[in-house]
């Protein structure tokens, strides 16, 4: 049965910036993302944007209200199409969009862990933050820290154990979350340890620690400024450093090949930024080797296909 895509798009910058981000599902559907996912043989249905309030953000005034409002519709949307057995590929916005599509994976799906491959650990939290920030905190509230109403939209927290969480390639930390991540018990994986051990072996690490902690299936959540802004412009938070697009794909397909992929996460790609179109193809192409390149049969199940 072919792997079944559902396209949500959050055409929203109410937990980052508003440099214009929330034009990344138009102009990845205009640049042909579907025609690229059915290329790489994936059934695909989008299912549109979800409604996104009419807001204006207040320099330094974290909108949860507004935040949890669109991540309730994303959880919804995600949910519905986990119920019928599609692949959820939700395109920021910025990264609190992932807070729905968590959610939802973490209700629907058993022994679910996140990878969360971006330039910042997302794990402030509205005490810790320097800037108010909400898409840098999404990853805390997913483990559980956080606003009480963004935390448990879901009913449950947290959405994820700390333990099964791993971050991969972040490169800018902020001392209140280094604090928070050694407290929580969370895996980084930073950008000096990627360029010490290589892609590959660092993916290796994260899914074996993973798989260590009963992880059976991955929520991967892919913020398109873990790329080097040098090359890829295209986002709201550039950092120095980062890595190739080649790199991100060889990321993409370590992880798939080790562990179902349950649901993903395309967010911060910035349009107007995106001055060589660089980021939009590296956009493109951590979707499609990410959803479509598949996890080892496990071996009991491959011996006994050879046998019938
Ligand atoms: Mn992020």
């Amino acid at each position: 049965m072919p792997t079944n895509i559902a396209i949500i798009g959050v055409p929203s910058t109410i937990g980052g910036l508003a440099l214009g981000s929330e034009r990344a599902p138009g102009v990845l559907r205009q640049a042909g993302l579907a025609d690229r996912l059915r290329a790489a043989k994936l059934d695909v249905t989008d299912l549109g944007n979800v409604p996104v309030p009419a807001h204006r953000r207040t320099s330094g005034t974290p909108q949860y209200a507004t935040t949890e409002s669109v991540a309730r519709w994303v959880y919804k949307y995600a949910w519905r199409a986990l119920e019928e057995e599609m692949t959820p590929l939700v395109i920021g916005g910025d990264h609190s969009a992932a807070i729905g599509s968590i959610a939802a994976a973490a209700q629907s799906v058993p022994s679910l862990g996140i990878v969360w491959i971006d330039a910042h650990p997302d794990f402030n939290t509205p005490a810790s933050s320097p800037t108010g920030n909400i898409h840098g905190m999404v990853l805390a509230i997913a483990a559980g820290w956080g606003p009480t109403s963004l935390v448990r939209m879901a009913g449950f927290a947290p959405m994820i154990h700390p333990e099964r969480i791993v971050v991969v390639g972040a490169r800018s930390i902020d001392a209140g979350e280094t604090n928070n991540l050694r407290e929580a018990g969370v895996r980084v994986f930073d950008g000096e340890y990627v360029e010490r051990k290589g892609m590959r072996e660092t993916i290796a690490e994260a899914m074996a620690y993973l798989e260590a902690n009963q992880v059976k299936a991955v929520h991967v959540s892919v913020d398109i400024d873990v790329l080097d802004p040098e090359r890829y412009p295209g986002v709201s938070t550039p950092v120095r450093g980062g890595i190739t697009a080649e790199e991100l794909l060889l990321a993409a397909a370590a992880v798939a090949q080790s562990m179902p992929v349950a649901s993903m996460d395309l967010v911060e790609f910035t349009p107007p930024e995106d001055r060589n179109g660089a980021t939009l193809e590296a956009a493109l192409g951590v979707c499609t080797t990410l959803l479509s390149t598949k996890a080892a049969q496990p071996i009991a199940a491959s011996m006994a296909a050879n046998a019938s």
